[in-house]
Order: structure tokens, then sequence, then C-alpha cells
């Protein structure tokens, strides 16, 4: 379903809870009139009424939310543990490094650098280069709100080694543009196959594992290596991603082994989503106008029969 089907489909919700509601409230009122009944049991009818159409109106609208949302397939690996939650879509599932920032303004920058833009081989030198994400124009951090709040950066690696028993367990640390973004093994990573499926290892609760395709999220919200880190984006206008290892050259990296081919060059520059607080969905505007709407009307309806039935 497309994204314009889904208003369509929100749209024509919305308006079909509207018209019940104006029906219900003629019965209300041409119920009133014949039967005479008491102020006391009219008020009840029209709050049982109210609450009637308030719930129907919001089951409407939840049951559309559910509907547009599971047009995007969550699980761990498309899940940020930033406060921004589901990544954006056009990110795969597994492959390249996802960059994901939450700005001091709430607004959200992500990115994803393709898995085979990246290094592979043994590297000679320390730190090593694992690949560069550019694009980080002034545009792109001026949209930040001056800082970061939260930053996280998603990893998927066969055979990384860093996990309990492993060569390097607890010998690798993450450095973008040279700053310390964490211990390897300290990230979990969950196991998929080729095209992101959960995977028969399940998660590591701690690195990249031996011959295993694994998947995970570094993050911070540490406001001094933010506030470096910033600094250095909005300076350079890239990220240099880095692994520093306390015993370099032992390991052998390829980013792309053991990703489905549809994947492997899927990337895309730092884009701008604004910040998720902002700007309610359609389907929660449609809610609460239905919702407002639908309490004014009756409580206009109510003061009116209210003051005929006074007159009697
Ligand atoms: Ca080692
Ligand atoms: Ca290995
Ligand atoms: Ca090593």
């Amino acid at each position: 379903m497309t994204r314009f089907q889904v208003r369509n489909k929100l749209r024509k919700a919305g308006s079909k809870a509207k018209s019940i509601a104006v029906e219900r409230l003629g019965n209300v009122s041409q119920g009133t009139s014949r039967l005479s009944i008491s102020k006391a049991s009219m008020k009840l009818a029209t709050m049982k009424s109210f609450i009637r159409l308030f719930a129907y109106g919001t089951t409407t609208v939840l049951g559309m939310s559910v509907v547009a949302g599971s047009a995007h397939a969550t699980s761990f690996t498309l899940t940020s543990p930033t406060s921004g939650g589901t990544v954006a879509a056009g990110i795969s599932p597994v492959g390249g490094i996802v960059l994901d920032l939450i700005g001091l303004n709430d607004t959200r920058v992500t990115s994803q650098l393709a898995a085979n833009q990246l290094f592979q081989g043994f590297y000679s030198n320390n730190p090593g280069n694992i690949g560069t994400q550019t694009g980080f124009t002034s545009a792109i951090t001026g949209a930040l709100g001056g800082g970061l709040k939260q930053a996280a950066i998603r990893f998927t690696l066969y055979d990384g080694d860093t996990a309990a028993g492993d060569f390097d367990f607890n010998d690798n640390r993450l450095r973008l543009n040279g700053l310390n973004f964490g211990n390897w093994s300290s990230v979990n990573a969950q196991n998929t196959d080729a095209n992101g499926n959960a995977g028969s290892a399940g998660f590591s609760s701690g690195g990249f594992r031996n011959d295993t395709l694994d998947t995970g999220w570094f993050s911070s919200s540490d406001a001094a290596l933010l506030t470096s880190f910033y600094n250095s984006v909005v300076n350079t206008q890239q990220v240099v991603y880095q692994v520093d290892d306390v015993d370099p050259g032992e390991n052998f990296y390829d980013f792309t082994q053991g990703i489905s081919s549809n994947f492997t060059n899927v990337g895309q520059g730092p884009t701008v989503q604004p910040p998720s607080n902002a700007v309610p969905e359609p389907f929660t505007i449609l809610g609460s106008l239905t919702a407002g709407g639908i309490g004014v009307a009756l409580r206009r309806k109510r003061q009116k029969q209210e003051k005929e039935a006074a007159k009697v």
C-alpha cells in the first residue's frame, strides 16, 4: 500500500467515524424530544453516546496506525537505541555502517555507508580505517540545534572475533573521527541470515562472534564525547570510522561477507528527518480533530437541550 493509499484510507475512516457521530447525535436529540426523558438520564445517555463515539473513533485511528506502521519491518537491526527508534526507509536490515544522530533540538540525521565502500583485508597500521561517510554539509549539521543528544552506529560483520573466548575479545575499540565510541566486545550483536532475518545463533550478549554474521549497535549519550564529535563533524564535514586494535593485523576484515548482494551497495548520504514529536502523523491530527469536534458538538447539543428542558 502506498503512502497515498494509506492516507486516503485514513481520510475515509475519519469521515465514516464523523458521519456515524452526527447520526448518533441526531438519534439522541430525537429520542429526547419524543420521550421527554428526565434531565439526569438524558445527560447519562449523552455521555454514554459520547464515550461510545469516542471509543469508536479512537479504535479506528489506532487500528489504522497499526496498518500504517506494519509497512516497515521492525527488528533489532532496524531499531536504533536512540530515541529515534526505527531507522528510516531505505536503510538495509543488515550491512554497511548506519549512523543515527539525534540533535539537541531532537532533529534526527541518519546515513548509511554501503558495505562495498568499506575496508577489506588485514590492517597494517593502527587505528585502521574502515570507511568514511561524507556529506555532512553545514546544512546537515546546522539542522541539529548546535550539538548532539545521542548517537548510535550500526555495524554488520562476519567473523569479528570480539566475543568472549575470541582472540580479539576486549582488544578492539571503535573510533569516529578519532574519538572512542566503545569496545566492540561490549556491543550486543544479533546473528542474522544474509537478508537480515534472525539467525540460529541468536544474540552475542557482547561482541561480534567468530565465523558468525553479527549486527549490533554502538551508542552514546555522553555529552562531552558528543560535543567533541559534533565539532569534528562540523569542521571536517565527514565521519571517519576506524578500528583501534591493541594487537592489529591478525584479523581479516570483509564487511560484505555473509550479506546478500542486494544490500552490499545500499547506502545513503546524511539525511535530515524532522523531530518525531514536532509533526504529528496524519492519523493523529485526524483522530484529535474528530474526537474534539464530536466533544464540542455534543456539549453544545446538551446545553441547548438542558435550556429547553428548563423552560418546560
Ligand atoms: Ca587479540
Ligand atoms: Ca575468526
Ligand atoms: Ca587484534
